[in-house]
């Protein structure tokens, strides 16, 4: 994955927004503050790209970001949040519910678990939605720097275990894990 040129191509707020053209997609998932924009300017070396919130649940929009104009990685809002209103986190459900309806070529789902927290209730019901559609998945542990190597460890047994899936532990801090993910996303996008 040679970068030669990044841009965000749309926010969509609403389904009518989501952009439903032929380019391959890999998608970021997961819990409001696990690190999805700070992994994706990590992956394309851009610092301040994707922006960071220091509150969760900042970005309540899908971003398309073109790389190379050839394929897309997409930040799709975070779930679990519990500070924006009952109407906007319906709003927000109903907007990704649409996104996997209507969007095309997705070669690979990117769940992001906090290495602190490991799998949660919200986690399970997004992998169990993705599972059914017969997406290609994988999952990273965010945020690797915050715990111990043992409990690392651990937790990457306990999912590959639990439900038999490609775990990649990721930092920002570091470059634990980037050139792992690399492959496998560019392995995703040849397929
Ligand atoms: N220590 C550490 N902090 C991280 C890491 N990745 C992200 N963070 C911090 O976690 C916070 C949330 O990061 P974001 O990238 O905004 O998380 P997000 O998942 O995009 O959050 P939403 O857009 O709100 O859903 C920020 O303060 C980041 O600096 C990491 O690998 N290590
Ligand atoms: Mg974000």
């Amino acid at each position: 994955m040679k970068i030669k040129n990044v841009e965000l191509a749309k926010t969509s707020f609403i389904c009518k927004e989501i952009i439903n053209d032929r380019l391959p997609k890999i998608v970021f998932i997961g819990r409001s503050n696990v690190g999805k924009s700070s992994l994706i300017n990590k992956l394309l070396n851009r610092k301040k790209l994707a922006r960071i919130s220091s509150k969760p649940g900042k970005t309540v929009s899908i971003n398309y970001y073109l790389i190379n104009e050839e394929f897309y990685f997409i930040d799709l809002p975070g779930y679990g949040f519990a500070k924006i209103s009952k109407k906007e986190r319906e709003r927000v459900k109903a907007l990704v519910a649409d996104f996997f309806e209507k969007t095309e070529n997705i070669k690979l789902i990117v769940i992001l678990i906090d290495s602190r927290r490991g799998f949660m209730n919200p986690d399970l019901e997004i992998l169990l939605k993705i599972v059914e559609k017969n997406f290609k998945v994988l999952t990273t542990l965010t945020k690797c720097d915050k715990v111990t190597y043992s409990f690392l460890e651990n937790q990457t047994k306990n999912l590959q275990e639990r439900f038999d899936l490609n775990v990649i532990p990721f930092s920002i801090k570091s470059n634990v894990g980037k050139e792992k993910l690399i492959k496998h996303i560019n392995k995703a996008l040849k397929e």
